[in-house]
């Protein structure tokens, strides 16, 4: 990732908040996006400049913080609104109308949140790979409902996000088995659960999701089971560009991560973030246009956010 921001004040809070959503301290597509777009809009508010220059510098920006995490295109969605928005009312607005998308995804988890919560039945088993707000968020819910079941996790090499699931799902009394990525099939055998439930950082105009590495993994072993797979998302993460053919790109990230000291020189590490699931291995996707099947993504995004987030595919 490249800053070139200048190491000034009125930069300040952006660049903190790059530098926590690319070292994973602001972490999951929907904080991503949150955090993002709400340092977006105050620094446009903010910045002293106008008309043309204005915008000449937002775009910039804009650029910046969509390459930060390139497989992140709820937070790009949320970008381009809050652009499309301060061309029209000026960037006095801009505030009001970053916290109007944060309202969109907020809106959005509440129902995926309860959606997701009527698949849960007392004794279900639920396996689920890395942490995802929105999928924590259903268990949480389902919890609270009164539900008791089970839910599998994996520890998600490198970097234990799921370990942030575990200690969420127990703090709230739900019962969580832990295991290594590795570990995915076994598991599925071992504890035959009744479903798999899956975040996503990526929507394809084919249906696909792209989710942390180890994702499409989960849905083969899934497969070779017969059990079923959701994917649990806001509808904010459809990557547009890839309806007219742009393929959603997937983050690499530093070998470091992987092996810190003492590498063996010579040694080629390679860390991708994410993969993709393709719709074929994918039941259905829970989201806040309730159960839908990969296929209708497109159609679907543009009822419900057609009309406030412009087709954008220059990113
Ligand atoms: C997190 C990840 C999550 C999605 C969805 O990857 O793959 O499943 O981002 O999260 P990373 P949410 O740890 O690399 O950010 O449901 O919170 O949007």
């Amino acid at each position: 990732m490249k800053i070139d921001f200048p190491d000034t004040p009125e930069y300040q809070q952006l660049r903190i908040t790059m530098k926590k959503i690319e070292n994973l301290t602001i972490q999951g597509a929907t904080n991503v996006a949150i955090f993002g777009v709400r340092d977006f809009a105050k620094h446009a508010a903010t910045v002293p400049l106008k008309g043309q220059a204005l915008f000449q510098h937002l775009e910039t920006v804009v650029k910046q913080l969509s390459i930060v995490r390139v497989t992140e295109p709820a937070l790009r969605n949320g970008l381009r609104y809050v652009m499309t928005c301060i061309r029209q009312d000026g960037k006095e607005a801009a505030i009001d109308h970053g916290e109007n998308y944060i309202e969109l995804i907020n809106i959005a988890k509440k129902k995926i949140f309860n959606i997701g919560a009527e698949r849960i039945q007392d004794g279900s088993r639920v396996f689920t790979h890395c942490h995802s707000s929105i999928t924590v968020g259903i268990f949480i819910e389902a919890a609270k409902q009164g539900k008791e079941f089970q839910v599998i996790n994996t520890e998600t090499r490198p970097l234990y996000q799921g370990r942030k699931t575990a200690r969420i799902l127990l703090k709230n009394n739900i019962q969580v088995t832990h295991i290594v990525d590795s570990a995915m099939r076994w598991a599925m055998k071992r504890y035959n659960p009744h479903m798999i439930f899956l975040g996503a950082d990526a929507i394809t105009v084919e249906g696909v999701a792209l989710n942390k590495i180890g994702s499409r993994l989960c849905a083969l072993a899934a497969e070779e089971q017969h059990i079923p797979l959701y994917i649990c998302t806001s509808l904010l993460k459809y990557d547009q560009a890839t309806s007219v053919g742009r393929l959603s790109e997937i983050e690499m990230r530093q070998p470091f991560e992987i092996w810190d000291e003492n590498i063996p020189i010579g040694l080629d590490i390679q860390n991708p973030a994410f993969e993709t699931i393709d719709r074929g291995n994918i039941s259905a996707y829970i989201t806040e246009a309730g159960l839908i099947p990969p296929q209708t993504i497109h159609l679907i995004f543009q009822q419900l956010y057609g009309n406030k987030i412009k087709d954008h595919y220059d990113f």
